[in-house]
Parts: C-alpha cells; structure tokens; sequence
C-alpha cells in the first residue's frame, strides 16, 4: 500500500466551479449522474487530470457533451481533457446495499445514508475527492422513501423525487444524503443576524420521543457560538438524522449532520447522565464545526487537527460555560492521561499533524482530537481570552471559504497577538508526552522552582527540541494560604529556573493548576504533602489531582507491599466527602480511584512490569476497606445529596447521582446487594439503574437484574448495547473471556452493527484484567472477532485493533501472546488496508 506524505503535497490542477448530482436509488443498483464545471488551476503545477473512483461501475462518461472512454484502475480514472474550462458528465451505477463498510452511500435498516468523510464520496462518482477542491452542490434524489435530503437549502420537491442547493462551496467530505421513511422532531432558530432557521431531527417514528433533549441542545449550541464566537447559522434549514450504522459518533455535513443514533438520542428512561453529556457534546462538536471545518476546511488531511482539534476544544468550553469547568477540566485531562498520554508512549505515537498515513481513517485520534484541542487551549492561555478572540476573528475574516493549514492559523494568532509561535509549533510536529522535572529551594525569601524539559522518543523521531509550555503555578503557605495567586510561567528552554520574592517561608508548589499543559510532572512529592494540598489547594484541578496521585501512591504501595489502606488516605478522602461546601460532582470524582490503566500506566512509569491481576485484587481490596472505614459517613452523605426534584439531566442532578451511585457501590460490601437491588428494582432513570445493575454484577449477585433488564428493554437497541457491555465491563477477571463468548452468541449480537459490536468487544478490551488473561485467550478471543469484522467493516475493525497498543507494557509472556495474535490478524489473506496498516504499526 501506498503512503502518502505531507512534504508531497500538490495543489489541484483543476477547481471546480458547480457539481450536479442526480440519484436515482435503488438498493442494488442506483444510479448516479453528475455534471462537473472545472476549470484549470492556474497556480499548479502541470499534472494529468485524474479523479478518485472506488467499487463504481462507469456506465458513460462525456466532455463537453462528447463521449470519452477513460483510463480506469481500482484508484480512480484518468482522461485527456481540453485546456480550458470544460463540462465532465458521468453515470456509474452503485449497490448501497451491499456497503457494510458504511463509507460511500450505504443502507442502515431500509434508508438511505452516506458517509464521505474522509474519502467515502469516491465510492458515490468519479471526483476529486481532496479537501482542497471545493464546489458549489446541487442535488435532484429521485426515490419512493417519503424523506429525501441532501444539504443546503430544500429548492424544489414532488412525488418521488426532491432537490437541494448549497449555496457554500464545500469539499466533497461534506456532502450528505439520506433517504427514508422518517418522521422529524420539528423546531426553529432566529440567528442574530435576522435569519429565521428550520431544525430538524429526523428519526424512526418510534425514537421521536427522545429527541427534545438533543434538540435542546442544539439551540444551546447555536446561542453559544454566537455569544462566544460570534459565529451565526448560514442557511434556512438545519438537519440532523440519527442512523443506527455508523462508525463514528456523528458527521459534520454541511447542514445535514449524520449521527450515530447513540449521539443523538436521549431520554430520561433510557438515557444516562453521560449519555445525556455525550449527546450535547457531540451535538455541539457537530454543529460548531459548520465555522470550523465547514466554512474553513482542511488544505489536506494532514491538517486534520485544524478543524478537529479547534473543534474539540470549542465543544469543550461549551461544556465548561454550561455545566462547570473544573469537573469538565477534570474529565477532559482525565481523557488525556489515560487515552492520549497512552497512545503518545506506544507504537501509535505521531503527531497532532502526522507527516505520513497509509490510510488515513486511522488518524482520527485521541492525539489528533484531544492532544489537538489541548494545543488550542494552551495558545489561548498564551495569549489571554481577548488575543484569543482577536486570532479567531482575524482567522475567520481570512480564511473564510478557503481550504487552510495549521501554518495559516498560527500566523493569525501571530498577526493578531504578535506573539512569535515559532516554537510553539513544534508541539504540531512533534509526537510524545513531554516529562518535566521540577525540582525546587528556598533561600532568602526566594523560592526558587527549576523546571527541566524532556520529550521521548516516539516511533521515527528521536532527539526532541524544547517545547514552548506554559505551566500555571500558584504557592500556598503552610497555613494552606495563597501566597503566590496562579501565575502563568512560560517553559521555553530545556531547563529553566523560576523565582518567587518575598516569601516568609518556603511555600508548599501547586503545579500545572487546570492541567495547564498536556505534559507529565516528575517531582519527588511526599504523601503528607499530596494530602495537604488534597485539603487546601484553591485551583479545583490540583486539588482533585493531588487526591488522586494520593490514591495511586497509596495503591501502588499496597500492590509492592500489602498492608491496607492507608488511614492518612482514608480521612482525606472522608474530609472531602463530608465537606458539604464541594459540589457533589467533585466529591464523586474524588472518591473515584484510579483506574486499574491507570495504575498500570503508572507502574510502567516507574519502570516497572505490571501484574493486571495484582492490580484488579489490591483495587477492590482497597475499595472494600475504604467502604468498611467510611461505613457510618456514607448514610448522611447520601440522603444530604437526595433528590427531591423531578428528574433533569443537568450538572447538579448528575452530581449528586455520581456521587450516590459511588457511595451505593461502596455500600454493597457490607450489605451484599440489598440496596443495589432495591435502586435496581425502583429507578425511573437509567443512571440508576445501570449503576444498580454494574455494581450488582460486579459483586456477583446481578443475574435475576440482568435477565429482568433484558426483558424490560430488549426492545430497544441502544438499552440493549448497555446491557451486553455492562455484563463484560463488571465481570471479574477469570470470567469476562467466557461472558463475551457467552454474549457472542446471544441472537441480538449482532455484530455487523458497530455499536453491538464495541458493546461487546470493546467492553472486553476494556475489562483490563480480563483482556489481558495470562493464559491469552482475551487475546485471541478479540483477534478472531477483528479477523471475521475486517472484510465486512475494515474502518471499525481497524480502529478497535488499537486495544492492542498497550503491547509493551506487559510480561514477556503477556507480551508474545498479543504479538502471536496481532501476527494472526496481519497474515490473514485479504487484510483490509485500514486493519493492515494499524497492525503492521503495532507489531513494529
Ligand atoms: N468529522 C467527523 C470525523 C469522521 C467520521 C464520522 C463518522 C463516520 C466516519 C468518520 N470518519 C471521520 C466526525 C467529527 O469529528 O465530528
Ligand atoms: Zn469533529
């Protein structure tokens, strides 16, 4: 397979002016007919004219109404075309039906749908299918399904057949069609500038009940990025359709977003709390991306993160504005250090802007995403909120319509900030966690922090230059004062030191306040100092990230040397969960230990081999003591945080659901259940009930709720995705490998669907300890179910591989075992290319 570089990149040789596209579908044989106005390039380079085409047979094609037969091969086709500007006409004929990679025009439960992102439209027509090529779209579907859309604004519609134009030029990613037998949740929005818009949520006539929620939040995100942005809606309608086979959470199509129909909807009987977050993210995350993205796209896939990292960090002040940011902070770091942190220190590690790809649907990242989101965030912190909102405006005013590069977006915080981010852009090019060693004296009323820098090697780069890396630090007395208010230090060299004056006495450092910085602190800290600022730290982040590195000391300590939980520990931990004045969210995520990941990424950290069994048994071991030392604390908490409200899915019920829900799987220690089957039994709310049933299952007494959660919901298929992952995310070690099978073989797995198909083994290889059984069967157990996905659904195959890239961490034996599985996914004949290229990353 062919890798393409960034160096290589080649300007169009042709623009396209106008496409019109006439679909007559038909499950197993559509037609598609287009009319293409190109015209040359004249700042290109001379190259022949060639456009992508994959799985299309061509039935004619013309130039300028004269018939041509061009050059076709498995990548597209070439032509011999005049020297100026000409029309091209095609007609290929397309099986829908038979698309179970859901890239292309596929069918999801008798409707139409597509999914071009990012080179899916090559498999609709012949075109040329790069980001950089932007048209101007007109669409005639012709078809008997009752709903027929496409993006734009609705022009023209009768029986059987409708029209669509979009007035925006777009690359050819963001094209969108649906068709089916649809009914829509119906509303409207008034923009700031006068224009009255349609909204939709199209769905199945059953799901129309959970679609206030997600259209809710829609309006929400169309008020924000107004107030915040000054970003307004730019056409009369806006439509969004939940499909149930999708690969992804959701699509950006210029005024028709796809979603997943797990992103979308959301009811209370249903739906969880972090269902009901994830659905307004990504709904925000979707619409947001209409100025980044769609009004400014990508110059090529390389700049992915241009619109996917800005996007990521808009739908996560979004978030923080609405529903509080330190929790949100928390969240966003906790995704960093246990996802991105990860991929950055395996044999995945590239970029924010990789340099290579084989395929790029493997780059859709959480280094691409969130590492690129958190780059925003740390040039905003640079050049303060109003510079930020210069470089933005400056941004759009100059970019607007136009194809862009992250060079084009750091010279717009240049030009508007003047700040020189010459540095700063390393953070784009370069892959790896950087390591800071802090190190710190005080003498004469200076204090005096010293701060070394260093980036690991990650796969083909070595010899890491020093990053430009703002570290916000305040200083807290022994008093637990604040001496020093957070201050905003800038790291630039490969060792630099920072002084504070006037100080009484040495004060105790509270570093990287708001994770300010997507980096790795090494500093020798005691325990009594972790507890301190547990207690008294004034920054929401570096007062959670102390009780957790409190907690992971604690644990990793118990794991090298038995004992029991340490009482220091323990009454942080009961200071903070009686402390009334903390929001019950905080509370919650406090009393959250670290994840067995967690701990074995820390332990790797350290150098060290982790044992994932001895990890699974010190955890609960710690969680059973801790339940036992907080037992008489417990009731007062939970009915202090009661709810005697109806139900809401907002920030304050959902923390006091966290929060009971954690003290309810402490509870079940001492009383075996009897609680959990009582919220099992009389939950109007899926959070409780899901909590409820996990915990029952964990502590091995959920079967009769497992069966009676069956039968209340098998009816409905995102309920049912729960309930086959939750089964394999709370069972114990020895167990997960034969519940997955056991689950394999339900008749409602099924597995061509990609939801069905992570709920289960997805939640395998997230069940660390049962994953990684000494004796490998999780190992072969997920190879055999990838090896049977990848010819039917290579992009899902390919992303679910990556559950093997914490390949190194382990023992030898763990270690051979998942290499020996890997090999067997790559040696497989017909390997997809998206599956190959990750495993061959993998094994390298
Ligand atoms: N921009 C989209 C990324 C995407 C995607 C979505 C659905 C299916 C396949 C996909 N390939 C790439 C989603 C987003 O980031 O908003
Ligand atoms: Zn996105």
């Amino acid at each position: 397979p062919q890798t393409i570089f960034l160096s290589n990149y080649m300007a169009p040789g042709w623009h396209v002016e106008s496409v019109n596209l006439t679909f007559k579908l038909a499950p197993e044989a559509t037609r598609v007919i287009s009319r293409i106005a190109f015209t040359p390039n004249p700042d290109a380079p001379a190259q022949p004219f060639m456009l992508h085409g994959e799985e299309l047979t061509l039935i004619s094609a013309a130039i300028d109404g004269v018939a041509v037969s061009p050059d076709l091969t498995a990548a597209g086709l070439t032509c011999d075309v005049p020297d100026g500007a000409f029309i091209w006409e095609a007609e290929v004929e397309i099986a829908p039906v038979k698309n179970t990679a859901l890239e292309g025009l596929y069918m999801s439960n008798g409707m139409y749908c597509t999914q071009c992102e990012a080179e899916g439209f090559r498999k609709i027509t012949y075109y040329p299918d790069r980001p950089d090529v932007m048209g101007v779209f007109t669409v005639r579907i012709e078809s008997d399904l009752p709903v027929l859309l496409s993006n734009g604004n609705a022009t023209a519609s009768g029986a059987g057949w409708a029209e669509w134009h979009d007035p925006w030029p777009k690359p050819a990613y963001l094209f969108a069609l649906v068709a089916g037998d649809l009914v829509a949740h119906n509303d409207s929005f008034t923009t700031m500038e006068g224009r009255d818009v349609e909204l939709n949520i199209w769905v199945r006539a059953a799901d129309l009940d959970k679609c206030a929620f997600g259209m809710g939040a829609l309006k929400r995100s169309m008020v924000w990025d107004e107030q915040v942005y000054g970003r307004a809606y730019d056409l009369d309608i806006f439509n969004i359709v939940a499909v149930d086979d999708f690969n992804m959470g959701a699509m950006e199509n210029k005024g028709l977003n796809i979603f997943n129909s797990s992103a979308v909807l959301a009811k209370q009987s249903t739906s969880t709390d972090a269902d009901f977050q994830r659905v307004e993210a990504i709904i925000a995350h979707e619409y947001f991306h209409n100025w980044t993205g769609n009004r400014i796209t990508c110059r090529d896939w390389f700049q992915l993160c241009l619109k996917e990292g800005l996007t990521v960090f808009r739908d996560q002040s979004f978030t923080g504005d609405l529903h509080g940011h330190a929790v949100k902070r928390i969240e966003d770091a906790l995704v960093m250090r246990n996802r991105q942190f990860q991929e950055d220190a395996g044999p995945l590690a590239h970029p924010v802007r990789p340099e290579s790809f084989v395929e790029i649907n493997n780059f859709y990242t959480v280094t691409v995403y969130e590492k690129g989101a958190e780059l925003v965030g740390m040039l905003k912190r640079l050049v303060g909120d109003d510079g930020y909102r210069a470089a933005l405006d400056l941004y759009f005013t100059r970019h607007d319509g136009q194809a862009a590069t992250i060079e084009d977006w750091l010279a717009a915080f240049t030009d508007a900030t003047d700040r020189d981010l010459t540095q700063f852009k390393r953070w784009y090019a370069q892959a790896g966690t950087p390591r800071l060693t802090v190190t710190d004296d005080f003498k004469n009323g200076t204090y005096s922090l010293h701060i070394a820098q260093q980036t690991p090697d990650t796969p083909g780069q070595t010899d890491k230059l020093p990053l430009h890396i703002p570290v916000a630090v305040g200083l807290l007395d022994d008093t637990g004062a604040e001496v020093v208010a957070t201050t905003l230090l800038e790291l630039t060299e490969a060792q630099q030191t920072f002084t504070f004056d006037g100080l009484a006495s040495k004060p105790v450092p509270s570093i990287l306040r708001d994770f300010s910085a997507p980096v790795i602190i090494e500093r020798d800290v005691t325990q009594a100092e972790q507890a301190f600022l547990l207690t008294h730290d004034t920054d929401p982040f570096n007062r959670w990230d102390a009780g957790r590195s409190l907690a992971r000391a604690v644990l990793l300590d118990m794991i090298a040397n038995g004992g029991d939980l340490d009482a220091g520990y323990i009454n942080g931990l009961r200071a903070a969960l009686t402390d009334s004045t903390l929001d019950p969210a905080m509370r919650a995520l406090l009393l959250a230990m670290p994840s067995e990941a967690d701990m074995a990424i820390a332990l790797a950290g350290q150098g060290q081999t982790p044992d994932p069994d001895a990890i699974h048994q010190t955890r609960r071991k710690a969680q059973r003591q801790l339940a036992e030392a907080l037992a008489t604390d417990i009731p007062a908490v939970l009915s202090s945080v009661r709810i005697d409200a109806p139900f809401a899915p907002d920030a304050d019920q959902g923390g006091r659901r966290a929060l009971s829900n954690s003290l309810l799987s402490l509870l079940t220690w001492a009383d075996k259940g009897t609680a959990a089957q009582a919220q099992f039994d009389t939950a109007d709310n899926m959070t409780q009930q899901l909590s409820a049933l996990s915990i029952l299952l964990a502590h091995g007494a959920g079967d009769a709720a497992a069966q009676a959660f069956y039968d209340q919901w098998h009816h409905d298929r995102l309920v049912l995705n729960k309930w086959f992952g939750v089964q394999i995310s709370a069972a114990q070690p020895q167990d997960a490998v034969a519940v997955a099978t056991r689950l394999t073989q339900h008749p409602d797995f099924e597995w061509k669907n990609p939801n069905r198909f992570r709920s289960v083994i997805g939640a395998l290889t997230g069940n660390q300890a049962g994953f990684h059984r000494a004796d490998g069967a999780g190992y072969d157990f997920v190879a055999d179910w990838l090896i049977k996905l990848d010819p039917v659904n290579p992009q899902t195959t390919a992303r679910m591989v990556a559950g093997f890239d914490s390949m190194r961490r382990w023992d030898d034996a763990r270690r051979e075992k998942m290499r020996s599985a890997l090999t067997r996914i790559k040696d497989t004949p017909g390997l997809s290319r998206d599956t190959s290229e990750m495993v061959t990353r993998l094994l390298s």
